[in-house]
């Protein structure tokens, strides 16, 4: 019902038909987040086409981290995740919190020296090492957010230490910080930025710095965040006294 019959959805092939009378009940909010979306089979004949063709329409939307599958239970309407802005905690742990699987894909994982503007945000002398940590982080196969890390050398025992979780490795070497700074900013997607969170060139995101320190005050992290703006919703507490 919510998607109506495809007489109304201008032309083209019958999947983008399909495609768009959903997209269009997604923004609309007729398909609310975490709704469950009819079997396949009963779409199919709902609307009198094939299943293959739901299917079709259905895979490119579940790319786009729009709608996602469980194994078992069907196809949903991807929720919003709700991150507070001010706790101290990692992608892994806040996904694993939401009983969501975690994945990387690394751009880049080495070792290298402070650049001039890495050695002011880590406050750390010219030609000091540095770890580079760049990923596009996923939950459910679906590409949340592009993360860029420069950890101070001092913190781990090298690159391939981190094989999940930064904040893991951190923890290992008593290095996690204890406290951050943190900036946010809204920002559209640049095309390469698009093209790795799956999304349209342009479309809305948060950027985000983030500069960890230790107990002692040293910085160990400085990250730079481009999170997913339709993914997202930040929320903090807020009260008279700060
Ligand atoms: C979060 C942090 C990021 C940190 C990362 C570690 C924000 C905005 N950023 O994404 O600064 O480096 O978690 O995650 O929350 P990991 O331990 O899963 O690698």
């Amino acid at each position: 019902d919510a998607i109506g019959s495809l007489e109304g959805a201008s032309g083209g092939p019958l999947y983008r038909r399909l495609e768009t009378a959903l997209r269009d009940a997604l923004r609309a909010e007729v398909l609310k987040p975490n709704e469950a979306l009819p079997p396949e089979r009963e779409l199919a004949s709902d609307l009198a086409i094939s299943r293959i063709t739901v299917r079709k329409a259905l895979d490119t939307l579940v790319g786009e981290g729009l709608l996602v599958r469980r194994q078992g239970a069907g196809t949903f309407v991807a929720g919003r995740v709700e991150k507070q802005f001010a706790k101290l905690s990692s992608f892994t742990e806040d996904m694993a919190a939401r009983g969501r699987a975690v994945r990387s894909e690394w751009l880049l994982r080495a070792a290298g020296e402070v650049t001039p503007e890495e050695s002011l945000t880590l406050g750390l002398s010219p030609g000091a090492p540095v770890l580079r940590f760049h990923r596009v982080r996923f939950a459910d196969d679906v590409p949340m957010a592009l993360e860029y890390s420069a950890i101070a050398g001092f913190g781990l025992a090298g690159p391939e230490t981190v094989e999940s979780s930064l904040y893991a490795a951190l923890e290992a070497t008593g290095n996690r910080p204890a406290r951050a700074l943190q900036r946010l900013r809204a920002v559209s997607f640049d095309a390469e930025q698009a093209a790795l969170l799956h999304v349209e060139p342009g479309a809305p995101g948060l950027y985000i710095e983030r500069r960890g320190f230790l107990e002692d005050g040293r910085v160990i992290e400085a990250t730079r965040s481009w999170y997913r703006g339709d993914a997202y919703d930040f929320v903090a507490e807020l009260n008279t006294r700060a």
